[in-house]
């Protein structure tokens, strides 16, 4: 039997567009039709499941997958035995208490004796006890911020993002409790020939990510300028240096992180830089 892995990313939902891309970036081709719960890479030992992200931490943690993409989140709360492998840098959002705009809120203290709605039970009971406050915790699947205003909960626990739905709901964040991104979990006895083929996957995933955070510069400058450019641009091993048609020139080449490239930009051009340009990375091998 030819030996393939099984990874289970969310079927449809804020993980998903990202989990995808992520592996298509990582050259991984699959077919993903509508409706399907599975698919089998073409070129590469592994097969999706395509799951609601509840479910993912369990079945991973089961072993019926071995690898999952999921939030950070829904892992904690979820609370089963996996390990995380990679934190991906994707579906950001963290996970906030917020009550009625017009409260007075002085502290954590505020929700002593009071009622709290929340699809997160354990993350928040875990919170409320470490800050020694007893409070009723209203356990609801879903549509959390209307609980305030229909009665059922005089505060929430939440996640929040930009933040645009507690405001259309009248509410206001006031303690942010647990931040969260998108990982990549494994089962915690993968056999040697499965973490063969991951250690594959992980050297793929750093080389998008690393690309990602890096930038290819290409710049021309007159020839006195180029040892203070090499001093503010040292590149990978050091940048490339190309003449110019034009006598006296040279073309710069150099890879450089985004935020080294905006801190270095003035001194760039004070030396002497022009016609700069910034080309993405699609993969990056150290
Ligand atoms: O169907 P399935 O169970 O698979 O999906 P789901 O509906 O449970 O989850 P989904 O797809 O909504 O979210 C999946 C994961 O994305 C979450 O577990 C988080 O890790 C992450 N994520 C990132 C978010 C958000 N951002 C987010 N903004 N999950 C939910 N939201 C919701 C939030 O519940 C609230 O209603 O967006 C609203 C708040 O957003 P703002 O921008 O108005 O603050
Ligand atoms: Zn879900």
């Amino acid at each position: 039997m030819e030996q393939i892995i099984r990874i289970a990313v969310q079927k449809s939902g804020r993980l998903s567009d990202d989990s995808l891309s992520l592996i298509k970036e990582c050259g991984i081709k699959f077919y993903n039709g509508t409706g399907k719960l599975k698919s089998t890479s073409t070129n590469f030992p592994v097969e999706f499941l395509f799951l609601r992200d509840d479910d993912i931490p369990g079945y991973v943690a089961d072993g019926v997958a071995d690898l999952g993409i999921v939030g950070e989140n829904e892992l904690v709360e979820k609370d089963k035995e996996v390990i995380t492998l990679k934190k991906l840098g994707f579906s950001k959002c963290r996970l906030s208490l917020a009550i009625p705009k017009g409260q007075e809120y002085s502290g954590v203290g505020y929700f002593q004796g009071k009622s709290i709605a929340t699809s997160y039970p354990k993350i928040l009971s875990d919170y409320l006890r470490s800050k020694g406050i007893q409070a009723e915790i209203h356990e609801i699947s879903g549509s959390v911020e209307i609980a305030p205003s229909i009665g059922l909960a005089e505060g929430i626990f939440d996640i929040v993002s930009s933040g645009s739905t507690l405001m259309m709901n009248g509410l206001k964040e006031v303690e942010e409790v647990f931040k969260s991104e998108a990982v990549l979990i494994g089962n915690k006895n993968l056999e040697d020939w499965k973490k063969a083929i991951l250690d594959k996957l992980l050297f793929r995933i750093n080389a998008v990510q690393t690309g990602k955070s890096n930038k290819y510069v290409l710049m021309n400058a007159p020839n006195e300028s180029i040892q203070r450019i090499i001093e503010l641009i040292p590149g990978m091993r050091s940048p490339t240096i190309l003449p110019l048609a034009q006598p006296g020139w040279s073309s710069i080449h150099s890879v450089l992180s985004e935020d080294q490239f905006w801190e270095n930009i003035q001194e760039l051009r004070a030396a002497g830089a022009e016609g700069i340009l910034v080309v993405p990375i699609e993969k990056m091998v150290i």
